[in-house]
C-alpha cells in the first residue's frame, strides 16, 4: 500500500521522532521518569499517531527495524537526559512481534553497549499478552533483562482479561493502570472500587504501582491517597519533543 511505502521511507530517512511524556513519583511530584511515544511527522506540520501505523507496520514485518529504530534512539536519548538529571529513567513501548523475535535480548544488551546506556535508565513497557503468553521462554528473557538494571512496566493494566494473582509469577516491576478507569473516576463507583483494590493488590505483590491518564488534581489527589507510587497523564505534560522537555 502507499502508506507501507510511505512508512518505509520515514524509517529509511530518519524521519521519525520521539516524543517524552513525564512520570511524576506520587509523594513529591517530582519528574522521574519518562516515557517515549513514536510520532511520524507529515509534511503539512501534522503527525500520524502511532495506533494508526503501528498494526501496519506488524503486519508488514516494518516493526523490526522499526522497534529497533525506536530503541536505539531512546538509549541515546537517555544518555544525554543523564548528563540533565541522573535520576531519569526513560521507558519505552515494546511489541510482542519484536520482543518475541529470538534475538530481541541480544539486541537490547548490544544497543546498550553501543550507546553507552545503562540498564538502569530504561524501562521496558508491555502489554499482558506478551507476558501471559508466559512461556518459560519469555520469563527467563525478562529475567536476563532485569539482571541487566533493565525495569519491565505492564503496560494498560485492567484492559485485558489477566487477573493478578497470575501476574506474581511474572517478573515485573511496575503495573501501569490503564487511563480508561481514572477516567472514570469522577462518575463511576466501580472504577474507584477497582484502582483501590488494584493499588492494594499489586503492592502486597511487591509491584509499584502507576496511573496513567491523569488530567486533573483530583485524579491525581485520589490515586496518591490511595498509595499509587507515579502519576502520568496531561495534567502533568503531555508528550512533547526531548528538546523541549
Ligand atoms: O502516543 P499515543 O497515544 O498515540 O500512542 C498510542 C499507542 O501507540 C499506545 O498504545 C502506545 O503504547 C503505542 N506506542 C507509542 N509509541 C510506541 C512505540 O515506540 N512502539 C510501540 N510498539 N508502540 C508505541
Ligand atoms: O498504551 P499507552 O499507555 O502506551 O498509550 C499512551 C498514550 O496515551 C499516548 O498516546 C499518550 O499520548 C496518551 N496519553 C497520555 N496521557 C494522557 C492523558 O492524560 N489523557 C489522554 N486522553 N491520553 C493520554
Ligand atoms: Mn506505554
Ligand atoms: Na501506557
Amino acid at each position: 500500500t502507499a502508506m507501507r511505502s510511505r512508512l518505509q521511507e520515514a524509517i529509511e530517512h530518519n524521519q521519525l521522532e520521539l516524543h517524552y511524556q513525564p512520570i511524576v513519583r506520587s509523594n513529591d511530584q517530582q519528574t522521574v521518569q519518562v516515557e517515549a511515544l513514536l510520532r511520524w511527522p507529515q509534511t503539512d506540520g501534522s503527525f500520524i499517531a502511532p495506533a494508526e501505523f503501528i498494526p501496519l507496520a506488524e503486519m508488514t514485518g516494518q516493526i523490526v527495524p522499526l522497534s529497533e529504530w525506536v530503541f536505539q534512539r531512546a538509549c541515546e536519548d537517555a544518555v544525554n537526559l543523564q548528563q540533565r538529571d541522573p535520576k531519569l529513567r526513560v521507558s519505552v513501548n515494546i511489541s510482542a512481534l519484536h520482543f518475541n523475535r529470538a534475538n530481541f535480548v541480544d539486541f537490547v544488551l548490544n544497543t546498550l553497549n553501543e550507546t553507552g546506556c545503562r540498564g538502569g535508565w530504561i524501562e521496558l513497557e508491555m502489554t499482558e499478552s506478551i507476558l501471559l503468553e508466559g512461556s518459560q521462554n519469555a520469563i527467563e528473557r525478562l529475567q536476563t533483562l532485569r539482571r541487566h538494571g533493565i525495569s519491565i512496566a505492564l503496560d494498560d493494566f485492567g484492559t485485558g482479561f489477566s487477573s493478578l494473582s497470575y501476574l506474581k509469577r511474572l517478573p515485573v516491576d511496575v503495573v501501569k493502570i490503564d487511563r480508561s478507569f481514572i477516567a472514570g473516576i469522577r462518575h463511576h463507583k466501580s472504577d474507584r472500587v477497582l484502582i483501590e483494590g488494584v493499588i492494594r493488590i499489586a503492592q502486597s505483590l511487591d509491584f509499584a504501582v502507576l496511573a496513567e491518564g491523569i488530567e486533573t488534581p483530583q485524579q491525581a489527589e485520589f490515586v496518591t491517597d490511595l498509595g499509587c507510587n507515579y502519576m502520568q497523564g496531561y495534567f502533568f505534560g503531555r508528550p512533547i519533543p526531548l528538546e523541549n522537555l
